[in-house]
């Protein structure tokens, strides 16, 4: 029995289409999904605005929590809760050189005006989060952009949010590139400062995502750590990322099984969940997955995580302590990789 609820987001299941090839798998329906979530043992889903409200652009506030409300009634069917909501600025014609951050007022308008909607939808959903995915907040050409002017912009923005709903929180989810290239808040360090330059720090903190501190060549656990020391980690993707290059949302500890224990470790030792956190998935299927194979990496990340926090709960920490008194490292090392491979 796991100690943490678990979030997934529906487009963790996707057809597989990417940059270079169209799809590979067919849509499923947003119903399917949340029935499947829920005989999978989630907890929670995760949403951008679009996933909830379709075509929202061409709709009226009005009509936007009217549809909002369609989803919540679909949630309670599933005894799922909504997590948080995440205005999706990166797809539209409005924001191709970002939202919050971008050079022209228009821009910058409709990029509020999603962030709004997204409030109002949290609130229509019964959640209290707002996740910024950073995706085009800052350069494809470095002279593009004043990064003093931007940074200030995302405050500014982040600021009118705070006001809009008194009790909202953001959380901001850093990482360093990728669709842009030079991003304005690339780590969680970025988000902690930010966060302190806005008129209610407490009501604004961070979604660390493994891949994301591996794409910047730092650790996830430490990455969370650092959130967790400011009270600031609010929720986590967990996935794992096979070095500095695209990004890959691959299954939970895949790819490095003593970085996913470090992080499992960090968030049990920490209370993380007390306060009704979610351990949140962002993985994604491989492209050759078959459709009846759709939900095998949602299965598989929960597997290895809830396979990490039965060794957590094995972790001899009166051993590990004299190690640590004695700095035997070595022996340190070996005991947490023999705890890891069972042997
Ligand atoms: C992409 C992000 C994205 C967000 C949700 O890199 O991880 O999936 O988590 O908008
Ligand atoms: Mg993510």
């Amino acid at each position: 029995m796991s100690q943490f609820k678990f979030s997934v987001g529906p487009w963790n299941v996707h057809t597989g289409a990417d940059s270079y090839g169209p799809e590979t798998r067919k849509a499923i329906d947003l119903e399917t999904k949340f029935a499947m979530f829920r005989e999978l043992g989630f907890d929670a889903v995760q949403f951008h605005d679009d996933d909830v409200v379709p075509n929202m652009n061409d709709l009226s506030e009005d009509e936007i929590k009217a549809e909002a409300r369609k989803v919540k009634a679909l949630l309670d069917k599933y005894n799922l809760k909504a997590e948080f909501v995440a205005p999706r600025l990166w797809m539209d014609p409005h924001t191709t050189d970002g939202g919050y951050t971008s050079t022209s007022r228009e821009d910058r308008e409709f990029a509020m005006w999603r962030s709004f909607r997204s409030i109002d939808i949290a609130r229509e959903l019964g959640c209290d989060l707002i996740v910024l995915w950073l995706a085009r907040e800052g350069t494809l050409c470095a002279e593009a952009k004043s990064p003093v002017e931007a940074t200030q912009q995302l405050v500014a923005s982040i600021n009118e949010m705070l006001r809009y709903d008194d009790s909202i929180r953001i959380c901001i989810e850093p990482k360093p590139n990728e669709p842009i290239d030079r991003s304005f808040c690339g780590t969680i360090g970025h988000v902690m400062a930010v966060s302190a330059a806005t008129i209610d720090p407490k009501r604004v903190g961070g979604n660390l995502e493994s891949a994301h501190a591996v794409l910047a060549g730092l650790d996830p656990a430490n990455e969370m750590g650092f959130a967790l020391a400011f009270g600031k980690l609010f929720t986590v993707h967990m996935n794992d990322q096979n070095g500095i290059r695209y990004d890959q949302d691959k299954s939970f500890g895949v790819e490095n099984l003593r970085s996913a224990f470090n992080q499992v470790k960090v968030l049990v030792e920490n209370g993380y969940g007390k306060k009704g956190e979610y351990v949140g998935l962002d993985v994604k299927a491989m492209r050759t997955t078959s459709d009846e194979d759709s939900y095998e990496h949602l299965k598989n990340s929960l597997e290895i995580f809830k396979a990490m926090e039965e060794k957590v709960k094995k972790y001899d920490y009166a051993y590990a302590n004299e190690l640590i008194r004695e700095k035997k490292f070595e022996q340190l090392e070996m005991y947490v990789m023999r705890l890891i491979m069972g042997i």
